[in-house]
């Protein structure tokens, strides 16, 4: 069947948040919604917002684009658009958008009685940019703490961050971070290979199943996770990795200001030496 007509079954009326009948249709392949609208207008306000801080800028080199969040001196205060009143509307825009589009998940989720999972995950990814530019920011008082929005700014950003910090992989929080997203890449490479092993064979081989696929890692570690846990450990990692992340960034500043190597003198400080 080809997939416009199959899709067409499952076009369904329903499963909305917001705005019942009124935005409920597909443009094209894509469902739009209430949401698919907030989407649509808050990413092109925000690019256009993007591409006007660029043009006022001294530079139009893609890689040293810069729009800065405000001095520190204006607070928690609205800035003056041309020094961070740009960066404030257009991080308003961009958690608009990334919000919209984890809601208008869950609108699709809903319209075909899937499980919400994918808005949840999608969530800790959005928790992680929220942390940077938002929660951060408000707990240490100032916006000016928010990182700036260019390619080659925002790695400074976090080179200088990290230093003020003496040594960032000093971090706990930082290092389990870091521990999922390795550990993350070793099970999507252990099932990314899994799978196209068995079900992209070579011209003139069969497809294996998932008794292969039990009975290939029950041979080489003594144990299978199954086909279903492999995507729930992939999930749990993912989410980790993000949820971690937000939290080294959080603890660093709001409560913790020396470096992070000092940390670990609650170790040394131990009654039992
Ligand atoms: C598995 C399984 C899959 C998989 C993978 C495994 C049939 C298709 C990759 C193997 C995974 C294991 C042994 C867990 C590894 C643990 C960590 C923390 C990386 O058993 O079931 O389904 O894709």
């Amino acid at each position: 069947m080809a997939m416009l007509s199959f899709e067409r079954k499952y076009r369904v009326r329903g499963g909305t948040l917001i705005g019942g009948d009124l935005f409920d249709f597909w443009v094209g392949p894509f469902y739009v919604g209430f949401f698919g609208v907030l989407v649509i207008f808050f990413s092109a306000l925000g690019t256009a917002l993007i591409f006007y801080g660029a043009a006022i800028g001294p530079t139009w080199n893609p890689w040293q684009i810069n729009i800065a969040p405000p001095d520190l001196k204006y607070g928690l205060a609205l800035a003056p658009l041309k020094e961070g009143g740009l960066w404030q509307i257009i991080t308003i825009c961009a958690t608009g958008a990334f919000v919209s589009w984890a809601l208008r998940q869950a609108e699709i989720a809903r319209k075909l009685g899937m499980g919400l999972h994918i808005p949840f995950a999608f969530s800790f990814a959005i928790l992680a940019y929220v942390t940077l530019v938002i929660f951060r920011p408000l707990l240490l008082g100032a916006w000016g703490h928010g990182f700036p929005y260019g390619i080659i700014s925002h790695l400074d950003w976090v080179s200088n961050v990290g230093y003020q910090f003496l040594h960032f992989h000093y971090n706990p929080a930082h290092m389990i971070a870091i521990t999922f997203f390795f550990t993350n890449c070793l099970a999507l490479a252990l099932h990314g290979s899994l799978i196209l092993s068995s079900v992209n064979p070579q011209r003139g081989e069969t497809v294996r199943t998932a008794e292969h696929e039990d009975t290939y890692f029950r041979d080489a570690v003594g144990y299978s996770i199954g086909t279903l846990g492999i995507h729930r450990l992939g999930v749990f990692l993912a989410i980790s990795a993000s949820f971690w992340s937000a939290v080294c960034i959080l603890i660093s500043g709001p409560f913790w200001t020396a470096g992070w190597p000092e940390w670990w003198n609650w170790w040394l400080d131990l009654p039992v030496w």
